[in-house]
């Protein structure tokens, strides 16, 4: 594998962490793009910087934007990657319809910045780069049909999926004008201890563990009835990586092809703790969307079938995974909050 330079946008994110790890572990040379932020906000990668076992330096970090085009440019030509994993995205979708502009600017003219970059890249150094994009089922929105595959039309619900179908088709382009190898990843939602705060699946499971021991009383959730195509990130990040393994790039549905609502989640997450979800649960419409997606279920059979990938977490061990590292989470949370070391956000209505 010696000679493989990955360069990865949204690295601190959750599947940037995964995919950092991926690669490291494949022997890849691997950089990331980060913002600069007031606060640090590399936790989910800060583990990856040196090889445990001989120090040696095994993740470089390089400050850049999506919005900023010359950065992207100065990178590519400092890193030289053979492969490029576009992950970066204001991906919140209920905050898209706060921050349309943001949204769209990074999650759609952010991937036609770096695919000039990638495409001005080539013609100077005649060096093939790899481009994976992250792709979304969110594209699908109000479905035309069940299950969703790589053939079924779009129709986006919200400014994120705008943002994202815009993309998806910039990368079609790319490939068919330029040549690119270049591959959309239409990912349906994954999950794992190092989802983000504020989206529900995570927001549930910290709210078990805070509940169960006695940092929180309630948890104020939105529409409980959308149904979701949920996996583990981890998976899903080998999928990306298997795309641009391919001789040809090309796009694939990578999901479940399994659905569950937000109050089956509930069921088994509060569950898993022996309490019931109803004594705690309260809705409030301020988390309800403008336009919502009730239903996304996938069909991977393509990615299966052509890229031989499956699945290794169920949905069930997901949920399980997420609870009991959220408590043990809550277990040091509780021990600051006795020594009178942090303060307790009671129900954390912000997120
Ligand atoms: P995430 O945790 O929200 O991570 C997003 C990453 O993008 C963060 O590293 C963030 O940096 C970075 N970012 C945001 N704006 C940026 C900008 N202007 N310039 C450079 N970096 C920027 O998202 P995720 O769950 O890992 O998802 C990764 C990608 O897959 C996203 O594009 C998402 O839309 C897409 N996707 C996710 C799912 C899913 O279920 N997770 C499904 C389909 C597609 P900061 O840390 O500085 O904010
Ligand atoms: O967890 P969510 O915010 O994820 P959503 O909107 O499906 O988007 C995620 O998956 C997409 C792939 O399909 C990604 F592209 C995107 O970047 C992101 O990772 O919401 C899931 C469902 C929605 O129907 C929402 O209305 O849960 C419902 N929900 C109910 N109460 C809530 C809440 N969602 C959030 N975030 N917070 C709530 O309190």
């Amino acid at each position: 594998m010696a000679g493989k330079v990955a360069l990865i946008t949204g690295i601190t994110g959750q599947d940037g962490s995964y995919l950092a790890e991926l690669l490291i572990d494949k022997g890849y040379d691997v950089h990331g793009i980060v913002r600069r932020a007031s606060t640090i906000n590399t936790s989910r990668i800060d583990h990856l910087y040196e090889d445990p076992h001989n120090g040696d330096v095994q993740l470089r970090l390089h400050y850049g934007d999506l919005g900023d085009a010359n950065s992207l440019r100065r990178i590519l030509s400092e890193v030289q990657p053979t492969e490029i994993y576009n992950l970066a995205a204001q991906s919140h979708v209920r905050v898209s319809f706060d921050m349309p502009l943001e949204t769209a600017d990074v999650g759609g003219m952010g991937t036609l910045r770096l695919l000039e970059a990638v495409r001005e890249y080539q013609v100077t150094t005649g060096t093939e780069v790899r481009l994976y994009q992250a792709s979304s089922s969110e594209m699908f929105g109000k479905v035309h049909e069940t299950p969703q595959r790589e053939t079924t039309p779009f129709h986006p619900r919200s400014p994120y999926g705008v943002a994202k179908v815009f993309s998806y088709w910039a990368i079609v382009n790319y490939r068919e004008s330029y040549g690119l190898h270049a591959s959309n990843g239409i990912l349906f939602n994954h999950e794992s201890p190092r989802r983000g705060e504020t989206f529900v699946t995570r927001k549930i499971t910290q709210a078990v563990a805070r509940i169960k021991h006695g940092l929180q009383d309630k948890l104020y959730l939105g529409n409980i009835d959308a149904k979701r195509d949920w996996g583990f990130a981890g998976d899903y990040v080998y999928a990306m990586w298997l795309m641009l393994q391919q001789d040809t790039a090309d796009d694939y549905v990578v999901a479940m092809n399994e659905t569950h609502s937000v109050r089956e989640f509930l069921e088994l997450a509060f569950g898993h703790v022996g309490l019931d979800y109803n004594e705690y649960v309260e809705i409030d419409p301020r988390y309800y969307r403008p336009a919502e997606v009730d239903l996304l279920l996938g069909d991977s059979s393509k990615a299966r079938k052509q890229l031989g990938w499956e699945p290794q977490v169920s949905f069930h061990d997901l949920v399980q995974m997420m609870v009991e590292t959220d408590l043990e989470q809550a277990v040091r949370e509780k021990a600051l909050e006795d020594a009178g070391l942090s303060p307790s956000i009671t129900n954390r209505k912000a997120a």
